[in-house]
């Protein structure tokens, strides 16, 4: 399903039987061609105002490989001048390509097994600021953040391998850090690094991470790669790790209404891949409304969902679901407002409402995971306060505002 705006004097007909074409075997002239070649051609079936829905012969593509179906789907169309903005709205995939893809290793149900988590939201923080701290300050955060009761440390998108904190210190000395904090709470605890790199760099980050007995990667998917998240998908499988993808980039595709992509195939796409979880938007302080980040919930943590305006209804065939993300500006006065909206199943991520708490990352930490025992035992987080004054304080500085 797209979304079209013909550039002016162009009927929306002819611009979509263009896209159409461009997307599948056609070109700018008309050529004489064998009916053989002729049956690969998509063809215009729907128009609904701006909304085109065009379908594609399924041999046009090749099964596994992501880059080929996007380079027909979501290539050259974006720049023809015929138009002046195309949106990729939604995919309906069909059963062979989902089936050609590995698609998650443990899903939302390995990820609670993993993490000994049954019902509740579960919870990770980012140190803030995002680089900069020594590997011995990022791990020391880690200890306070898991002691104070959240699940998941996680490193920053752009944190790496930087000349102050090496990758292999920080993960050396912050898994000392989560066997002292497992111990001490009696939970388990894991961490969310971010092997983010070269492909093969990526893969050594792996084993290491692996011999280092940590049980997550994180890597920002849409800036390394399509072809390289299924690379590391495969690599997780043989070691055992479960992926935590991060979406930065994806603004670039996603944020202008007329063109681009839509977040939920850009969510579809990292199911198939094979993400365990993945960030789909927090109602923070970076875009994506309600409906939007409700679209991405559905399409990655459910079994199929239902067509809508936006939405192409969709059967995953049994692949596994994803665990989605809400982050971005969170702090314990909003968490509730994402648990209504999407279930007790997700991931909240805080950072600045962890790190920004004015007693510290560990109090900071223990009013995060307040805010969610009160969801939990189904009390306002205000009442809950009164008798919990690490939450208190975090409501006394961020009250229930959504940052910008
Ligand atoms: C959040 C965050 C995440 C974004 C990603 C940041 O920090 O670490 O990367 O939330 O966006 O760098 O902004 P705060 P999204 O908790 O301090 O805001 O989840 O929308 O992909
Ligand atoms: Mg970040």
């Amino acid at each position: 399903m797209f979304k079209i705006k013909p550039a002016s004097g162009f009927p929306i007909e002819k611009v979509a039987i263009r896209v159409a074409a461009e997307s599948s075997n056609g070109t700018w002239t008309t050529l004489k061609i064998p009916e053989h070649i002729r049956a690969l051609s998509a063809k215009v079936y729907d128009i609904n105002n701006s909304y085109v829905k065009i379908a594609y012969p399924n041999d046009l593509f090749e099964e596994g490989n992501m880059p080929q179906i996007l380079s027909s789907i979501a290539g050259n169309i974006f720049g023809m001048k015929a138009l002046d903005g195309l949106r990729l709205v939604d995919v309906k995939w069909p059963r062979n390509l989902i089936n050609s893809f590995q698609g998650p290793q443990y899903g939302i149900k390995g990820i609670r097994d993993l993490l000994k988590v049954k019902k509740r939201p579960i919870t990770a923080t980012v140190p803030k600021p995002k680089v900069g701290y020594y590997a011995e300050e990022h791990a020391q955060h880690g200890y306070e953040i898991w002691t104070g009761g959240v699940d998941l440390l996680k490193d920053d998108e752009n944190l790496s391998n930087q000349k102050f904190n090496r990758f292999e210190k920080r993960l050396d000395l912050s898994m000392k850090m989560r066997d002292k904090a497992e111990n001490e709470t009696g939970e388990r605890k894991s961490y969310l690094i971010n092997i983010t790199a070269e492909v093969d760099e990526m893969k050594r980050r792996a084993k290491l991470v692996k011999d280092f007995n940590n049980e997550y990667v994180m890597i920002d998917i849409l800036t390394i790669g399509w072809a390289a998240v299924q690379t590391v998908r495969k690599e997780c499988e043989k070691l055992g790790l479960a992926i935590h993808a991060h979406r930065a980039f994806h603004a670039a595709f996603d944020r202008n209404p007329n063109h681009g992509m839509s977040m939920k195939v850009l969510a579809e796409i990292a199911r198939m891949q094979g993400v365990d979880q993945l960030h789909i938007g927090g109602l923070g302080k970076l875009v994506g409304d309600k409906i939007e980040v409700l679209n991405n919930y559905k399409k990655i943590a459910q079994n199929s969902n239902e067509a809508d305006l936006e939405v192409l209804e969709q059967n995953w065939y049994g692949m596994k679901n994803v665990l989605s993300v809400c982050s971005g500006g969170v702090h314990p006065g909003i968490i509730h407002r994402l648990i209504e909206l999407l279930s007790t199943d997700i991931a909240v991520q805080v950072g600045g409402g962890v790190l920004g708490h004015p007693d510290g990352t560990q109090n900071g930490a223990k009013a995060l995971r307040q805010a969610i025992n009160a969801y939990m035992d189904n009390v306002s987080v205000k009442e809950y306060a009164k008798s919990h004054a690490e939450l208190k304080k975090a409501l006394d500085m961020w009250g229930d505002e959504t940052p910008i």
